[in-house]
């Protein structure tokens, strides 16, 4: 069997691993079975940068990461893939900051991977490449001379040619792409709009299942929706519901009891949005007041940015607000945390919580959405309010679907959730929790790597090399 290689920006290193644990290698653990390799970036910059691979194995598996310059790490990270490439696969032009020079350095990190990665590689590995960070890692192993089936996943959205082309080098981003043998995407909707890109702008006619040729090069486009192992976390929340935590916050709580967000502190997840839909909420439903908090867990990220710090002080601005209108000396509607907790005590949350508010503005997935529906007692689920532009809302349509945009919709809807019969609450949840269960992180590895295995492989490609 062909060994698996997977590369991603930020490996997560079995030495690190702790409270933060999730994300891909949750979602990748049943593929990297011993004998796989996992990598990418260290985490940390040094004046050495790239010059020395680090190698660590665990339970099998080689870890092998790279360190980036201080330098590298702002063009390649901080500028180009979260001040440019996010905004953009995010729908939020406004915010795209592009400099030519970051473009250059995002290109460099890539060919500095590549060149790090190659004298690891073996002739039949399969590589398996993941996220926006990485969209030229394909065109500069083939400009090595690597000739092995090469896969690439996308966690964001993607968009339509009408915006993606507002992206300077964008003509070059997409022939990135095509040099993949197979780029899965969450949804139809994303792979549609890939399909438009290479259309519009490269003049082909991709068939219904996604192929295309493309330089002699067959590439297929597949969609692949993320999963969780649901059974896993069901019982990580059933057990973390009966620990310490679960009980100090159900003691704190009236008896209304609690609606949830756990989200990123990202202006993708639509938070600014969803804490005036909680204002409109106590304002356009008296009732609930004194009965029903909110608690908002937003842990930071890409603090370097000025967007993130923007949102955050605007969060905190309305949160105050919020907080001095409708807080009480003995409760408060708001509740609003930017650390980050631990796995199994968020499971356990989600099991106490009568709501969750999911509401990105835009989102690849949302994996918190189904860790929500995995976490609920069938006997008393609650009920998930998931906005219509997260990659989720295309199979979770029992949720209470909303526009993230309009904050009364979101209040309306946080009143119909908490006041559902059991027995809607149950039909809901059966629904939902059917295609959570099947839907599973394995399945989606093993849909990926079989579409990837199945590709011919090509002893000569030299046609995708160098391309710029
Ligand atoms: C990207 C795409 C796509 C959150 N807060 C804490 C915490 N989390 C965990 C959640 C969940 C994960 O982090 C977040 O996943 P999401 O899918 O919601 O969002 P992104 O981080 O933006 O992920 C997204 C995903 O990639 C996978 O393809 O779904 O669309 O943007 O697992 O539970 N975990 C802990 N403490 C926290 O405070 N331990």
């Amino acid at each position: 069997m062909a060994r698996l290689v997977v590369v991603s920006n930020r490996v997560p290193l079995p030495s690190e691993r702790g409270a933060k644990a999730g994300g891909l290698a949750v979602a990748l653990a049943d593929a990297l079975q011993p004998g796989s390799l996992w990598f990418g970036w260290s985490g940390r910059r040094s004046a050495r940068g790239s010059a020395t691979t680090h190698i660590q194995r665990s339970e099998g598996i080689t870890y092998a990461t790279i360190d980036l310059t201080e330098a590298d790490y702002q063009s390649f990270y901080v500028n180009f893939s979260n001040g440019a490439l996010w905004p953009l696969l995010h729908f939020r032009l406004g915010l795209l900051d592009f400099r030519s020079d970051d473009y250059d350095g995002y290109r460099s990190v890539n060919r500095q991977f590549a060149a790090g990665l190659l004298p690891l590689l073996r002739p039949d590995d399969l590589i398996w490449v993941h996220d926006y960070h990485m969209i030229p890692m394909a065109s500069e192993l083939r400009a090595l001379g690597v000739t092995n089936r090469i896969g690439f996943f996308l966690h964001t959205p993607f968009v339509p040619s009408s915006i993606f082309n507002a992206l300077p080098r964008s003509a070059e981003l997409l022939s990135n792409l095509c040099a993949y043998d197979v780029v899965g995407f969450h949804t139809r909707t994303y792979r549609a709009a890939f399909l438009d890109c290479v259309a519009e702008n490269l003049g082909l006619h991709p068939d219904p299942d996604g192929r295309f040729v493309w330089r002699g090069h067959s590439v297929r486009a597949i969609v692949d929706p993320i999963g969780i192992d649901a059974d896993a976390f069901a019982q990580r929340a059933i057990e973390s519901a009966r620990g310490s935590d679960a009980r100090l916050l159900r003691d704190s709580l009236s008896k209304g009891g609690l609606a949830i967000g756990v989200d990123r502190l990202d202006y993708s997840k639509g938070l600014i949005n969803r804490f005036e839909a909680i204002g409109r909420f106590f304002a356009n439903y008296p009732q609930h007041r004194r009965q029903v908090s909110f608690l908002q867990i937003a842990a930071r990220s890409r603090e370097e940015q000025g967007a993130y710090q923007r949102l955050r002080r605007e969060l905190d601005r309305i949160v105050g607000d919020t907080n001095g209108r409708y807080s009480e000396f003995d409760w408060t509607p708001l509740r609003y945390m930017t650390r980050a907790v631990k796995r199994d005590t968020l499971a356990g949350f989600f099991r106490l919580s009568r709501l969750a508010v999911v509401t990105p503005l835009r989102d690849g997935m949302n994996l918190v959405a189904k860790e929500y529906v995995a976490a609920q007692d069938p006997a008393d689920p609650g009920v998930l309010i998931l906005s219509r532009f997260a990659g989720a809302a295309e199979e979770l349509t029992e949720a209470l679907i909303v526009n993230p945009y309009d904050s009364d919709e979101i209040a309306e809807a946080m009143h119909i959730g908490l006041s559902m019969e059991l027995e809607e609450r149950r039909e809901r949840w059966q629904s939902l929790h059917k295609k959570v269960a099947a839907n599973t992180a394995r399945r989606f590895c093993t849909v990926f790597l079989s579409h990837l295995g199945r590709v011919d492989t090509q002893p000569e490609r030299p046609h995708l090399r160098a391309i710029s």
